[in-house]
């Protein structure tokens, strides 16, 4: 007999136990009024490790893709959850155990799979010429059902897709209904390789460009404004020789320089302008523009390491306070020879998890939306979370706060405009709140125009949802139709 189970760790304890739980729940229960102009499908992704870890520890990032997805229509709301099935999980759930080691980091692998991908499709999920696509950074996107969530497989778009990985933060344009995207280490583990695409809304690849990062980093997410696409190197360094040596995949390196790649949307190569700016941690970016030739980019800044997990590659100890975070703007100007780099905090409120209304993405936006750590209230002890959600408006300069409530967390918000002609950020903020005590889950409907007054609504369910990373809003309008209404 194999030990099969998972170890004391709180990385998978209390609220974070693996779940492993695929189910669908007819009608959900609701607790207030829904808005029953809310048509659509919210859907969620992230880590739920099929199997205890193959080294006896992990990374919640390690763990693999389960989606979810909440779809409302006439004031209802039916739940569906399913395992990604990616390679890695059809082959550990053959062999009834874990077979890939650590977190990206090959050489910890079982030698069976050696030369398989090792996607586990945990971090976003999105929609783009009638595929729903669940992402992981390593690997090529992972095709499934919008509505029965069933898994077709890798996607290569008919064999264009030559890198070997593809960002989970791929950026839709809502004008063109262009999807943008990126692979980094796009040849292999630890090169500094960068992989650039632009696919049509029609689903074919129609540009696509191969950069050199200026060092070999994890480059989690981007910017894309109306003419230019922005690559934030921050120095999250990777190495072949210390994964040769099975050790942690990624660590801090403060020694090394940010750099800002800058490239036409349909550029060439060699088009492309590397800035070095001020060292800074960034992993999540709200939305960016360019005006005249300014180009202004809003992102969630530390002064330093922000993932503890990764540590300093020079064994210096995790500064927390170097780890406060904020939304920030960065803003290069092309005219300048060396970008005359420019930094402004947008609003005081410490977070992560920046969401757009996604119909300003490119655009100049006036608003953003982000999880925070309300300091003044009560964290929940020993636990890395967001007790408060928060609205930014740039216009007046204004950030409002709803508190989670006692014992209580937030997962990342998702924006639904009141209608297809709503201004900008009007509308509804969906927040999954994890009654953390109660091991119970719900989703919140807040209007954002009341934020601070609380949800409008409340969708219970009867089983705990895990921490997911990212999800989408896709409008009823564009999914296809639904021929069951269970189905
Ligand atoms: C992130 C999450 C990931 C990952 C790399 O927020 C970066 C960042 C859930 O996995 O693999
Ligand atoms: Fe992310």
């Amino acid at each position: 007999m194999s030990n099969n189970r998972f170890p004391d760790i709180p990385t998978f304890r209390g609220f974070s136990a693996p779940s492993r739980v695929e189910s669908d729940i007819f009608d959900l229960e609701v607790e207030g009024e829904l808005p029953v102009n809310l048509n659509g499908t919210f859907y969620r992704c992230g880590p739920d490790p099929q199997f205890p870890p193959l080294l006896g520890t992990d990374l919640r990032f390690n763990g693999d893709g389960m989606v979810s997805m909440f779809r409302f229509r006439d004031g209802h709301v039916d739940f569906r959850s399913r395992y990604v099935r990616t390679d890695k999980f059809l082959l550990e759930r053959a062999a009834r155990r874990a077979l890939f080691g650590a977190y990206r980091n090959p050489y910890t692998d079982d030698l069976s799979v050696a030369g398989k991908i090792r996607g586990t499709a945990n971090t976003h999920v999105m929609f783009h010429d009638g595929k729903l696509l669940a992402l992981k950074e390593d690997s090529p996107p992972v095709a499934m059902h919008p509505h029965t969530l069933e898994t077709f497989g890798y996607y290569d778009y008919g064999g264009k897709l030559t890198s070997e990985t593809f960002t989970a933060h791929p950026k839709i344009d809502p004008h063109s209904g262009e999807m943008l995207t990126f692979g980094y280490a796009a040849k292999g583990v630890a090169t500094p390789d960068l992989a650039y695409y632009v696919i049509g809304s029609d689903g074919q690849i129609k540009h696509e460009a191969w950069l050199t990062m200026p060092y070999p980093a994890m480059l989690h997410d981007w910017v894309v404004t109306e003419d230019y696409v922005v690559f934030p190197v921050v120095p999250i360094t990777s190495d072949l020789e210390r994964l040769k040596r099975k050790e942690v995949a990624f660590m801090w390196d403060d020694t090394k320089d940010v750099f800002i790649g800058v490239l036409p949307r349909y550029g060439k190569p060699e088009e492309v302008r590397w800035f070095r700016t001020p060292l800074r941690f960034a992993a999540h970016f709200l939305n960016g523009f360019n005006e005249g030739t300014k180009i202004h980019i809003d992102g969630i800044v530390a002064e330093g390491n922000l993932f503890p997990f990764f540590p300093d590659v020079h064994g210096k100890p995790f500064d927390p306070k170097k780890a406060l975070a904020r939304l920030t703007r960065w803003t290069i100007d092309l005219s300048a020879p060396d970008g005359a780099f420019s930094e402004r905090i947008l609003s005081d409120v410490v977070g992560e998890m920046p969401k757009i209304d996604e119909r300003y993405a490119t655009r100049k936006h006036l608003h953003g939306f982000m999880l925070c750590q309300d300091p003044e209230r009560p964290y929940i002890e020993g636990k890395f979370g967001f007790n408060a959600v928060a609205h930014i408006n740039l216009e007046t300069d204004s950030t409002s706060v709803y508190y989670a409530g006692e014992d209580c967390l937030f997962q990342e918000p998702v924006f639904v405009p009141r209608s297809t002609d709503a201004g900008e950020a009007d509308g509804y903020l969906l927040v999954m709140r994890n009654r953390v005590n109660e091991m119970a889950s719900e989703l919140l409907v807040f209007d954002v125009a009341t934020l601070t007054a609380g949800p409008i609504a409340s969708v219970r369910l009867p089983i705990r949802l895990r921490d997911a990373i990212h999800g989408s809003w896709v409008s009823g309008d564009v999914l296809p139709a639904l021929e069951l209404p269970d189905n």
